[in-house]
């Protein structure tokens, strides 16, 4: 599926705006085919924006189940004789599609695109009614899983295993776009540069429909043509090519036709891979500074929003970050196409979280993780659906640089070997051209851990200093530096995907105390000191990058408060710190 671009034969409408929007309190709207008309006894909601947090009520920022959107929209008369498509790039965490009385698409997963052809279904020059249904259920068949259960008074309930507020809704844009009826469907690329050479190669496989010849060209950033191709599949060439790097964020432009349609994309021309105990990109070394970060703010929720992710960017710069993780789900194509031209590098994570029943406060102590009745077969195919829609959505993007297979699942139960294994092996078969990956937990140290060695690097999530040896940075040092020693002895690289510590803004402490700025800054400051002395260790991301609001709980005030950042986005101590760390 390829993301809307408009081109010379292709024409994007974004459905932006204010929807008709209704809570299904009584999970009737199905059976009352809300669909089938004006949505009865509606408000407004706009679209893209998570619903919870532009209600009053706190049954209705917490409602568990269905939501109906719809809109009407005019099909441009212009467009007769076309292939016309309804895309919705997400709709967590599950969307339903009308397209007037039809149902035209469902799709599972919160954080992935999906799309319905309405070719001959639609009337051009007519107006069309888009309805669109979203569940916010998590169960154990879903990624990520949860349990839904009865609370006194008949409210339902949604318990979930993962530290961030279950942000619902249409959460990116919807779209109504045309092409020719014959049309490029799909095009997965590759690339690869070759230092020595100075030449690069973009393999790319146009997937087509309809009769036509199907032919590409490779611009470089002035527009001149430096390679092209006749036939749907092929290898340009591109001798004295200029490498997509973070220094040099230097993109090419793909453009392929097919009869009469017309698709463009950038390409970035690098290599990424793992050798011994280093990542290379283009042959040289890596190292990344950067953040685990989350798509979360204030009124938007998890929406997609340009400001707050420009905002974001300009701060990863500010402070000489070169790299985050799309913790825990595949973030919103805009923020990718960003990154590439920021030159931001990007680990790319599945929405696979909360994969551990019995972790700290979220999970019962002693459950069992996978298995019959926990995460078994159905969530098993969900997860490796998430796994492949991230892989074909993502794969064009230079800032890619890995796939994240879940975040901290319980991998010292023998059953996680066999569930990991094909999903491990899907990633490269899919795109052998990265590496992949997944964040261990601390409940599964080297010795306990039974999956790590099918993945290509060693990523680990640690909170020495607050989780474990709450208050005391002396022993959090020695026993952060003990466990990455223990894996740094497998030879792979290590990058630690998360650590830090809550920091309340504004609270104080001398000496430094847990919840203070100082505290959060003196354990940073500690762990790249550790980080520092051992060779494997080839980056940090930083546990978060902003504060971000989560379920209530007795273990969180007002949200997770581990950002560098406040929820709106100004510096506590340690982002200060960070900057001078890391710029120099
Ligand atoms: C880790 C999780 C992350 C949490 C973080 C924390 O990967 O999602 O928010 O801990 O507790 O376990 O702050």
């Amino acid at each position: 599926m390829l993301s809307p671009r408009d081109s010379r034969s292709r024409d994007c409408r974004r459905l932006d705006g204010l929807w008709r929007f209704r809570f299904d309190r009584g999970a009737e709207g199905t059976a009352g085919r809300w669909w089938r008309g004006p949505l009865p006894g509606a408000r407004e909601m706009p679209v893209p924006a998570s619903y919870n947090d532009l209600v009053t009520d706190l049954a209705e920022r917490e409602h568990v189940g269905d939501v109906w959107y719809q809109r009407e929209v005019w099909v441009p008369a212009s467009w007769a004789g076309r292939r016309i498509v309804l895309r919705c790039d997400a709709a967590t965490h599950r969307g339903t599609l009308w397209a007037d009385d039809v149902q035209v698409a469902d799709h599972a997963g919160g954080y992935t695109p999906f799309e319905a052809d309405l070719t001959g279904q639609v009337r051009c020059g007519e107006r069309l009614r888009v309805t669109v249904r979203v569940s916010n259920e998590l169960t154990m068949a879903t990624i990520p899983p949860g349990v839904i259960s009865q609370a006194a008074g008949g409210r339902r309930k949604q318990r979930y295993f993962h530290d961030f507020f279950n942000y619902a809704g249409l959460h990116r844009p919807v779209w109504l776009y045309s092409t020719p009826r014959s049309h490029i469907a799909g095009l997965p690329v590759s690339t690869a540069f070759d230092p020595q050479a100075g030449t690069g190669r973009v393999t790319y496989r146009a997937e087509v429909a309809g009769a036509g010849a199907t032919s590409v060209v490779l611009r470089d950033a002035a527009g001149d043509v430096v390679a092209e191709n006749d036939g749907p599949d092929g290898v340009l060439a591109v001798t004295g090519a200029r490498p997509w790097c973070p220094q040099d964020p230097y993109l090419y432009r793909l453009e392929v036709r097919h009869g009469e349609d017309e698709y463009w994309m950038p390409v970035g021309i690098r290599t990424v891979r793992v050798d011994g105990a280093r990542l290379l990109l283009n042959g040289e070394p890596l190292r990344l500074r950067g953040f685990g970060m989350h798509e979360d703010s204030a009124l938007h929720g998890r929406g997609h929003d340009d400001a707050r992710m420009v905002r974001d960017f300009a701060l990863l710069k500010w402070m000489g970050a070169n790299s985050f993780r799309t913790s825990h789900y595949p973030y919103a194509e805009e923020v990718l196409d960003y990154a590439d031209r920021q030159g931001v590098l990007v680990i790319d994570e599945t929405p696979a979280v909360g994969l551990h029943m019995s972790l700290g406060d979220m999970g019962d102590a002693g459950a069992r993780t996978f298995g019959p009745g926990a995460i078994g077969e159905q969530a098993a195919a969900a997860h490796l659906a998430a796994v492949r829609e991230l892989i074909s959505r993502d794969r064009h993007h230079p800032s890619v640089i890995a796939w994240s297979i879940a975040n901290e699942p319980d991998t010292t139960e023998p059953a996680a070997r066999d569930y990991f294994a094909p999903l491990a092996a899907e990633a490269r078969r899919l795109d052998p051209s990265r590496p992949v990956c997944f964040a261990n937990v601390a409940t599964a140290p080297p010795e306990a851990d039974v999956v790590t060695d099918l993945f290509d690097l060693i990523c680990v999530n640690r909170y020495y200093g607050w989780y474990a040896g709450p208050g005391d940075l002396a022993a959090a040092e020695r026993d952060l530096e003990r466990e990455l020693r223990a894996w740094a002895a497998r030879g792979q690289p290590i990058l630690v995907t998360e650590f830090g510590a809550d920091a309340l803004p504004g609270q104080h402490a001398l000496p430094p105390t847990m919840w203070s700025e100082e505290y959060q800054e003196a354990l940073i400051e500690m762990s790249l000191r550790v980080f520092r002395q051992i060779p494997e260790v080839i980056g940090e991301h930083v546990w978060n990058f902003a504060d971000f609001a989560t379920a209530q709980a007795v273990h969180r005030a007002g949200g997770n408060h581990k950002g560098v950042f406040t929820r709106d986005r100004q510096p506590k101590a340690a982002a200060r710190l960070l900057r001078e760390l890391w710029n120099g």
